[in-house]
């Protein structure tokens, strides 16, 4: 981008913030977040062009560094779509998750608050403490040398993925379909860890520390904290992973260090992992208590007040899937489309996948693949043909091996999470 350009941009946030936004990002911030970057904190500026900024002193209020202001507004981040600068969070284009592994610079950014400075493996440690019977500090280095080092493709999933659908909207991030991901990470095996620990037998949580801090900018407040029962955390398939795809992790996806709790709200996959402790209570950090990351016990009416001791902490993620090929909107002039997405069931494994071309009436079972891991997400591929020319759209349904299939549509609930509701794309036969 030019500085005519950038000087242009900047002068059309002084008149106009609404339309500067729109011919930014496409749309139009938030009330509260008008002006791209106005309130953004210089470490959130630097993570997302990628460096320090020597010179941060002189930057003008609300200027755009050019970094930004082309396609790719995180460096090592291909396409996301930003939905809030600060804290920052970034969806994918379904299109852009067709691959089975999900390259880093798609994966998905989802920050409660403001990420460390420093993402350098040297000198990083990890202290696992808490009802233990011998608290450990490792270095990177040592969990490589003392554990098992292992490779998995794990699904990972916000909790909000989908709140964009509910209707009355949910406060929060408004996640369309684009808060998940199924890379490759590499690490060690949480379970591993704690065992070497020695774990007290009154432990029933685990509780999570990353390096981030609150948005307040208070020292010592965390953004989020949460655990996970010891059952799930014994789990085999958790990992604490030092890389993503065969290299450092990115910065924003928890460089250098971060857990991989699959198939529960991604929420548990702390990044930045600094320490976890063992508790004999259900962890309280932050996001763990009252409503965060936590659905009524029982259907709610929109607006009904619900006492906090009606909400249950969410466990294991619902059965999904996604039709990343084509986009849609996609015309077809062969009436022959090839489908292809990737299904997901939590702690399951997806049984079947049915994709149907006539508004449900019909459905038809399509390929599925095997997950090349326990947890990594499934992917499917279908040939549809459109028997004649019109506008259809092409609705996928994923069914668990416990035989639970996605809705058409998920019941209402205050936080906006868990929407598993059917994926529908557009297609014409031109
Ligand atoms: N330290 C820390 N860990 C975190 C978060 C965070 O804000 N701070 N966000 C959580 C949430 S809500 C999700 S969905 C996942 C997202 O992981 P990603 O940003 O790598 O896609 O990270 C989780 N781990
Ligand atoms: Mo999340």
């Amino acid at each position: 981008m030019t500085d005519n350009k950038m000087r242009g941009l900047f002068e059309l946030y002084e008149e106009d913030e609404d339309r500067a936004d729109k011919l930014l990002f496409g749309r139009v911030a938030k009330p509260d977040r008008r002006g791209f970057l106005r309130g953004a904190g210089l470490t959130t500026m630097s993570a997302l062009v990628g460096a320090a900024i020597p010179f941060s002193a002189n930057i003008p209020a609300g200027f755009i560094p050019v970094a930004l202001a082309d396609e790719d507004k995180v460096v090592g981040k291909d396409g996301l779509t930003v939905l809030n600068d600060r804290p920052l969070n970034a969806e994918t284009p379904p299109h852009l998750l067709n691959d089975d592994i999900t390259p880093t610079a798609r994966h998905f950014i989802r920050n409660n608050g403001i990420p460390p400075e420093e993402f350098s493996p040297d000198g990083w440690s990890l202290t696992i403490d808490g009802l233990v019977n011998t608290p450990l500090n490792l270095t990177i280095d040592d969990l490589k040398s003392k554990f098992e080092v292992v490779t998995e493709a794990l699904t990972i999933e916000c909790g909000g993925n989908g709140r964009g659908f509910f209707n009355p909207p949910a406060k929060g991030n408004q996640w369309t379909l684009g808060a998940v991901a199924c890379s490759n990470w590499t690490g060690v095996r949480l379970a591993d860890v704690l065992k070497a620990a020695g774990i007290k037998d009154n432990v029933i949580y685990t509780a999570h520390v990353g390096a981030d801090t609150h948005l307040s900018g208070k020292p010592g407040k965390l953004a989020i904290s949460r655990g996970v029962p010891i059952e799930k955390a014994l789990n085999p398939h958790n990992l604490i992973a030092f890389e993503q795809n065969g290299q450092p992790i990115h910065p924003m996806n928890g460089a250098p260090l971060r857990l991989v709790v699959p198939g529960w709200p991604g929420s548990c996959s702390q990044k930045w992992l600094k320490r976890i402790y063992l508790r004999d209570v259900v962890h309280d950090g932050p996001k763990m208590t009252g409503t965060a990351y936590r659905v009524p016990n029982r259907p709610v009416e929109p607006g009904e007040k619900v006492p906090k001791k009606d909400f249950d902490i969410i466990h294991a993620m619902p059965v999904k899937s996604l039709i990343t090929s084509p986009q849609t909107g996609a015309t077809t002039n062969t009436g022959i489309v090839e489908i292809h997405g990737h299904a997901w069931a939590g702690d399951d494994k997806v049984a079947s996948v049915d994709l149907s071309i006539d508004f449900g009436a019909t459905w038809v079972t399509v390929n599925l693949g095997e997950p090349v891991n326990p947890y990594a997400w499934q992917s499917f591929s279908a040939e549809v043909s459109l028997p004649k020319k019109g506008y259809y759209e092409v609705w996928a349904r994923a069914t668990s091996d416990k035989g639970v299939a996605q809705p058409h549509a998920i019941a209402w609930n205050p936080k906006g999470y868990l929407n598993n509701s059917m994926h529908r794309i557009a297609v014409r036969s031109v």
